[in-house]
């Protein structure tokens, strides 16, 4: 074997490495793509589901205004993004929710734990609707009792308040 031989068969060598390297250190390409999932987010006006889902956002919170119709936000996670549809809550907009609901795969439902009574009776009676719906009631649902750094807010363990968060009142759809 001539040494002119040796000598391209280390080059060789040396430039598949370097190409290599090259490779593994800028070449990466681009992450692989996370999985998207939708969602949807209601409760009554005030209950904070703006101000969650621009905390989640990495936004901020400040100077949140009502939400007059719906709002979409992609709530970035390390595995996944959920496409979050929040859907205002005042009254005058909970009698279109259920138009919106067609397509989500899971719903996040707020709660202000500090409101008056008449207002914790109305958000029961639409998250007890929502439960209800042919098109939420398959789904994972989060009940978020936001509000609690407030001195009125209801603890989650209140069985009374919360009677629908209990595996004996349930009822499936
Ligand atoms: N103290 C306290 N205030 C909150 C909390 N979450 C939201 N807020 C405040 O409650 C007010 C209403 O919050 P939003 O996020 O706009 O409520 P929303 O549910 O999106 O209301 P709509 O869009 O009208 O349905 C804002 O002034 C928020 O700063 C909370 O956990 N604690
Ligand atoms: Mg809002």
């Amino acid at each position: 074997m001539s040494a002119w031989f040796i000598y391209s068969e280390v080059s060789l060598l040396c430039s598949c490495v370097c190409i290599k390297c090259f490779r593994a250190l800028c070449c990466k390409g681009p992450p692989p793509a996370r999985p998207e999932y939708d969602l949807v987010c209601i409760g009554l006006t005030g209950s904070g589901k703006t101000s969650l889902l621009s905390k989640l956002c990495s936004e901020s919170p400040e100077n949140v205004v009502s939400t007059t119709g719906f709002s979409i936000k992609a709530v970035p996670f390390q595995n996944a993004v959920l496409n979050v549809k929040e859907l205002g809550g005042a009254d005058n907009i909970r009698k279109y929710w259920s138009r919106y609901y067609q397509g989500s795969q899971g719903v996040i439902f707020v709660l202000d734990s500090a409101s008056s009574e008449d207002d914790l009776e109305t958000a029961r009676n639409e998250l007890h609707s929502a439960l209800q719906h042919p098109q939420l009631c398959t789904l994972p649902f989060l009940i978020l009792a936001n509000h609690q750094d407030k001195p009125a807010a209801r603890s989650v363990q209140e069985r009374n308040v919360w009677p629908f968060l209990h595996q004996e009142s349930a009822e499936p759809c």
